[in-house]
C-alpha cells in the first residue's frame, strides 16, 4: 500500500477528550473516528488491525472444534420475553419499534436467539456436544461509556454457545474455551489472566473473566503473584481429551483468583505476604457454564440415551475485539507511539523514503516495496513528499513492527537502514539483504 493512496487520518495535537494512552494514540493514528457516544467508525489502518485480531480468535475457536455462523444485530424482543430478560435487562437494551409498531432491540448479546436456532432443529443427544460462534456487532446502552472503544455502547462480540447433554459435557465444553482462551489471548501477544469472576445478568454459576494487567484497567485483580507466568497450552492440544483439558483448568483453579465481584478476602489473606497481587486489569473475555437457565424457559430439550427428554446444559463465551485493540495498545507503546505485536500489525513492515523524487532513492523503495510485496509481505511505502522527520514520527506513531529507511547517503552506497520498532535498533545492510531480512 502506497502511504499517497491510502487514508490515515493522522492527528498532531493530542485529542482532548482521550483520557488513557491508547484512546489517544488509536485517534491520533488514524484507527477510529467517533460518530456519536459510545458508537466509533473503525478507520482503514484500525480495521486492519481488528481484522487480524478476529481472525486469530477465528483460527481458535475452530481449532477448539466450535463452528461459525452469523446472527442479525436485530432481535425481535418476543425471545426475550419467553426467557424473561426482557423486562431485566434494564435501561442497558436499546428498544426499538418497527414500522408494524413490533417491539425489536438491537442485541446486547445471544443467549436467546441462539437457543431459538437450537430448539428448531436439534432433536437428539447425538447432535451433541455443539459449540456455535459468531462475530457480531453489540449494542449496550453503556451509562458511563469512556475510553474509546474500550468501553463504547455498540462494540464488536466474538460470542460463542455451548450445548450437552450433560453437566459433565457442559464443564468439558467451558474447559474447551478456556484452553482457546488461553491461547487466543497469547498469540495477541497478551497475558490475560483467567479470574474467578460474577455472572451478572447472563446467570450461572461457573464464570471466569480474562484480565489484562493494566493501571487504567476498570477491574480489580487479586490474586498469587504466580498467575502472571504460566505455560500456555500447545497448538495440537488434543482438544477431545476430557482429563488433558481439565488438567490445563486445575492448573488455574488451584491457585487461588478472584475479581474484586467475589473478593474472598480469606482466601486472598491465606497467600503469603510476599507472594500476594493486587493490581487492576482489562477484563478481555467472559466465560460462562449457566446450566438449563435459557433452556428450561425456551423449551431447548433433547432426547437422551435413555429415549427420554432432557433440557440441554448451556455455556456462552464471550472476547470484545473491538475492547482488545486498546488493551494490547495498553500493553504495548512508547512515548512515540503504538508497538503491535507482529500477529496483528496492520503492515509488516513499513518502506520510508527519506527523499522522494529522487531518482535513486524512488528506484531503491520502488525495487524494495515490490520484491516484499511479491514474496506475500503487507508492506506500508511512505512515498508522500513529507520531511524526513514526519515521516520517521509517522512511521513510529502507527507502530509497524518493523522500517526500512532509505536516504540518499545509505542509497548510494548500495545501503538501506532496518529499523526494530520494538528495540529502536538500527542495522545498516545491503538492499538484497534488507530483502531477505524478510522474505527468509
Ligand atoms: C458471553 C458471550 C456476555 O455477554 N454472552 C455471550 C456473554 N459476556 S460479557 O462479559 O458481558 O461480554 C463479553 C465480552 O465483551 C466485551 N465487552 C465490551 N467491549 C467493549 N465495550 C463494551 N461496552 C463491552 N461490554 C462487553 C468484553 O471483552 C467482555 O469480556
Amino acid at each position: 500500500m502506497r502511504l499517497s493512496r491510502f487514508f490515515i487520518p493522522i492527528l498532531k495535537e493530542n485529542p482532548k477528550e482521550a483520557e488513557i494512552v491508547s484512546h489517544r494514540l488509536m485517534l491520533r493514528a488514524g484507527m477510529i473516528r467517533q460518530q456519536s457516544q459510545g458508537i466509533y467508525s473503525w478507520l482503514p489502518l484500525g480495521k486492519k488491525v481488528l481484522d487480524k485480531v478476529n481472525n486469530i480468535i477465528r483460527e481458535e475457536q475452530n481449532r477448539a472444534g466450535a463452528i461459525e455462523l452469523s446472527m442479525p444485530t436485530l432481535q425481535s424482543a418476543e425471545l426475550w420475553q419467553e426467557s424473561g430478560r426482557y423486562d431485566a435487562y434494564g435501561k442497558e437494551m436499546l428498544r426499538i419499534k418497527d414500522r408494524q409498531d413490533r417491539p425489536m432491540l438491537y442485541g446486547p448479546t445471544n443467549e436467546e436467539m441462539i437457543t431459538d436456532i437450537f430448539r428448531s432443529s436439534v432433536k437428539s443427544y447425538k447432535d451433541l456436544p455443539l459449540n456455535l460462534y459468531h462475530i457480531q456487532l453489540k449494542f449496550r446502552d453503556e451509562i458511563r461509556p469512556r475510553f474509546g472503544t474500550m468501553r463504547s455502547r455498540e462494540f464488536m462480540m466474538k460470542d460463542a454457545y455451548s450445548f450437552d447433554l450433560t453437566r459433565e459435557g457442559a464443564e468439558h465444553s467451558y474447559n474447551k474455551m478456556f484452553t482457546a482462551y488461553l491461547r487466543t489471548f497469547d498469540r495477541l501477544g497478551l497475558r490475560a489472566i483467567p479470574m474467578r469472576a460474577d455472572t451478572g445478568p447472563i446467570g450461572g454459576n461457573l464464570s471466569h473473566e480474562f484480565i489484562i494487567l493494566a493501571d487504567t484497567g476498570e477491574s480489580e485483580v487479586f490474586c498469587h503473584k504466580d498467575f502472571v507466568n504460566f505455560d500456555i497450552p500447545v497448538e495440537n492440544t488434543d482438544f477431545d481429551s476430557v482429563d488433558g483439558l481439565k488438567s490445563i483448568f486445575d492448573k488455574w483453579t488451584s491457585l487461588y483468583a478472584a475479581t474484586s465481584e467475589m473478593h474472598d478476602e480469606a482466601a486472598f489473606n491465606a497467600i503469603p505476604e510476599g507472594e500476594r497481587l493486587s493490581a487492576r486489569g482489562i477484563e478481555v473475555g467472559h466465560i460462562f457454564y449457566f446450566g438449563t437457565k435459557y433452556s428450561e424457559p425456551m423449551g431447548a430439550k433433547v432426547q437422551g440415551p435413555d429415549g427420554k427428554e432432557h433440557f440441554v446444559h448451556m455455556g456462552s463465551y464471550g472476547i470484545g475485539p473491538t475492547r482488545l485493540v486498546p488493551a494490547i495498545i495498553e500493553a504495548s507503546h512508547d512515548e512515540n507511539g503504538i508497538i503491535w505485536p507482529e500477529s496483528v500489525a496492520p503492515f509488516d513492515v513499513v518502506v520510508i523514503n527519506m527523499k522522494a523524487g529522487d531518482e535513486a532513492c524512488d528506484g531503491t523503495c520502488e525495487l524494495i516495496y515490490a520484491a516484499l510485496t511479491k514474496a506475500g509481505k503487507d508492506v506500508l511505502y511512505d512515498d508522500t513528499d513529507d520531511r524526513a522527520g514526519t515521516k520517521f514520527a509517522t512511521a513510529d506513531l502507527i507502530g509497524v513492527p518493523y522500517q526500512i529507511i532509505a536516504g540518499p547517503r545509505a542509497v548510494a552506497n548500495g545501503e538501506v537502514e532496518v529499523k526494530d520498532r520494538k528495540t529502536g535498533a538500527r542495522e545498516t545492510m545491503t538492499i538484497e539483504a534488507a530483502i531477505n531480512r524478510f522474505v527468509a
